[in-house]
This record gives C-alpha cells, sequence and structure tokens, in this order.
C-alpha cells in the first residue's frame, strides 16, 4: 500500500506514540546552505568519495581530504538553524511534548533525534532554547537524546594519541590565507607539513607528558567506518513505535536499515522529503515538500 499524506491521521498517531525517534539527513540542513550530498548540486557529483571520505583516501593522500573538510566547515560555519531544526529542538520543552506526543512512555524525555548531519545546527537549536530549559533538560536533550552518528564537522582526532579537540577556528584559514580557498574544489594545494597537528597532551615515553604533535583527521565517520552510538541507537529503536525520517536519501547504511528495523517490530514510519526515495514505500506516510515547510505544519 501506498503511504498516506494525511497529516491529521499522521498527528494522531504521533499522539499515541509510546516511543519516538527521529532519523534526519543532509535535507534538514539544506534551507540552512549546506548542501546536500546527492541528487541535484549534491556534493558527490563534484568530490569523489573514495579519495575524501575515507581513511584510505587519507591515508594515500591528506590533503585534499583536508581541504574538502575545511571548505565543509567554512560552509556550516556559515549557516544558521531554519525552522525544521527548530520545530524538532521544540520537542524538547515539555509542554510541546504534552501537546504533540501526550503517548509517550516517559513523558520526561524528549525524542531520540539521529542525524547524519556533521553540521551541529541540531545541537544550536538546543541552545537557543535555554531560557526555557532547566540545566538538566539541556543536557539530557543535547547529551542523551542528539546523536550526531557521522561525527562532528567541528571536531579532529590525533590517529597518534587519539586525542579529540573540538574547534569552530578554521585550522587551515592561515595556510589558505590569500589563496582564497572558497571552494572545495580550489586548487590551491597544501603542502605536507602544513596539515593540522595535534597539540594535545600524550605520553611521550620520558615520563613526562608534552606536546604530541600526530596527524590530526577529521572526527567524521568516513564509509567503512563504523557510525557512533550504534549501541545505543540499537536499544532505542528496539521500542521505538514511531520513526520520523527527514530529508534523507536513505541510501546510506547503517542508518537506511533503521526504517526496516522499525517497521519489523510493528513501528510506524513518517517521511518528510524533497523527492521519493526508494526507502519511503515502506513508509506509513510520506510528506513531499520541503521539511523547514511540511515538518513545522505536522508537528507545531
Ligand atoms: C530535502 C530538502 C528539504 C533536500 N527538505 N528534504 C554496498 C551495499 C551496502 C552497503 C555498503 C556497500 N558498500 C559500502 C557500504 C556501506 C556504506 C554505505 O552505505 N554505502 C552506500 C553508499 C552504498 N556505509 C558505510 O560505510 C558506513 N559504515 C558502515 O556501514 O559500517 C559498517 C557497519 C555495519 C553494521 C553496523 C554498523 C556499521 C559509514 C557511512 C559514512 C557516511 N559518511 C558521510 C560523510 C562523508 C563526508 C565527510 O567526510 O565529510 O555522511 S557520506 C554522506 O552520506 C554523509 C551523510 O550523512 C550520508 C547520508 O546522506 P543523506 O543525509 O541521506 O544525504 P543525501 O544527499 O543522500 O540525501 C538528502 C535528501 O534530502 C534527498 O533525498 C533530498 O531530496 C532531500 N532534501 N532538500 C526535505 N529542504
Ligand atoms: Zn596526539
Amino acid at each position: 500500500m501506498s503511504p498516506s499524506d494525511d497529516i491529521a491521521s499522521f498527528q494522531d498517531a504521533l499522539r499515541k506514540a509510546k516511543q519516538v525517534a527521529i532519523l534526519a539527513g543532509a535535507g534538514l540542513s539544506a534551507a540552512s546552505g549546506i548542501p546536500t550530498y546527492r541528487g541535484k548540486g549534491g556534493i558527490w557529483h563534484e568530490h569523489d568519495h573514495d579519495k575524501v571520505a575515507s581513511l584510505d583516501g587519507f591515508k594515500k593522500d591528506p590533503a585534499p581530504v583536508w581541504q574538502f573538510h575545511h571548505w565543509i566547515k567554512q560552509v556550516c560555519l556559515a549557516a544558521s538553524v531554519n525552522d525544521a531544526h527548530r520545530v524538532l529542538a521544540s520537542l524538547s520543552l515539555p509542554e510541546v511534548r504534552g501537546k504533540v506526543l501526550s503517548g509517550l512512555k516517559d513523558p520526561s524525555s524528549p525524542p531520540l533525534l539521529i542525524t547524519q548531519n556533521m553540521d551541529g545546527l541540531s545541537s544550536l537549536a538546543l541552545d537557543s532554547l535555554k531560557d526555557q530549559l532547566s540545566p538538566e533538560d539541556m543536557h539530557k536533550a543535547k547529551h542523551e537524546r542528539l546523536i550526531e552518528m557521522h561525527g562532528n564537522i567541528y571536531r579532529q582526532t590525533c590517529l597518534q594519541c587519539r586525542h579529540t579537540s573540538v574547534s569552530t577556528d578554521c585550522h587551515l584559514a592561515d595556510q589558505f590565507a590569500g589563496s582564497k580557498v572558497q571552494s572545495s574544489t580550489s586548487s590551491a594545494k597544501l603542502a605536507l607539513d602544513q596539515l593540522p597537528r595535534c597539540g594535545g597532551s600524550s605520553w611521550n615515553g620520558s615520563n613526562r607528558y608534552g606536546k604530541c604533535g600526530g596527524p590530526l583527521r577529521p572526527a567524521v565517520v568516513w564509509f567503512g567506518e563504523i557510525p557512533e552510538g550504534m549501541g545505543d541507537i540499537g536499544r532505542y529503536l528496539n521500542w521505538t513505535d514511531m520513526l520520523i525520517v527527514v530529508g534523507t536519501s536513505a541510501i546510506v547504511q547503517p542508518a537506511a536499515g533503521f526504517i526496516k528495523a522499525v517497521k519489523d517490530r510493528g513501528g510506524k514510519v513518517a517521511f518528510f522529503n524533497l523527492e521519493k526515495v526508494e526507502k519511503d514505500q515502506d513508509a506509513d506516510w510520506l510528506f513531499l515538500g520541503r521539511c523547514e515547510e511540511t515538518l513545522p505544519l505536522a508537528l507545531g
């Protein structure tokens, strides 16, 4: 049976759901000016993901990988949250849950937001609720009920000591100064000794702690790597009876498999996407359109 586009029946099912999860993809941040990966204008039309989004590619030639991530970071820094991020963040407010999700088994907790995006915008949308959420509820919303399964563009990990640091600075800004690297495909080339190095402390073998200096990599999840939070996601989805899928082509595993996992346990699935995708055949509801418009209508 093809999915329904009836908002009232979706809202009714949502009010009755006992445990709700949201799976988000690049379409969630499209209205914020961040390009998606596939489809028109998609990042993978311009870039070879084997080269810029795999550990093998990084080991062979790290410079273009850093250049690519430097560009994404600049795009993310220039972006701001949109209405779809805002309405999802609003589910962290108890009074909104009382209205939209009144059947939750645990009414004191927001639904789990699993995002494949590494732009940090879902967390930023929660920050804007700081006057309406207690510090405990804010902590829960940001650290227990938000999983950035493909990592975060503002973090980097040292391949030598494994130290992970967070930085909103553009590491490579100095190296690129004057060379105007404004696009991901700029021909400006980085030398190996210009690539970011670890400034964290590590055991240096002589009974003292010092600067490690090892090579850094972006702390994002590349192809062939295991996404973050898989254990927590699996446990949560076991009991999820409503999965809301927003702005993803649902091609990349393991995220794409979450849809079947919920359906197989008798749960319902609602898609909010700009266009039809293969996996929405399994959905109970499909709302085609821009999620920054359709989500506030359905959840508002
Ligand atoms: C809107 C909108 C608007 C636009 N409103 N909608 C062969 C078969 C099966 C699997 C594999 C295979 N070969 C390899 C694999 C595994 C691989 C995989 O799935 N590959 C497929 C491509 C085939 N997966 C992996 O390697 C993953 N790891 C893994 O599987 O480990 C083993 C494992 C096993 C079991 C358990 C656990 C682990 C890792 C995947 C890592 C993905 N990383 C990237 C980031 C790289 C960039 C970087 O390094 O900086 O993550 S790739 C890229 O794709 C990014 C995204 O998060 C991810 C998903 O993309 P998303 O979000 O769906 O974006 P799009 O562009 O595809 O779709 C956007 C949608 O939005 C479109 O439909 C638009 O219409 C819509 N839209 N505007 C609503 N306004
Ligand atoms: Zn280090």
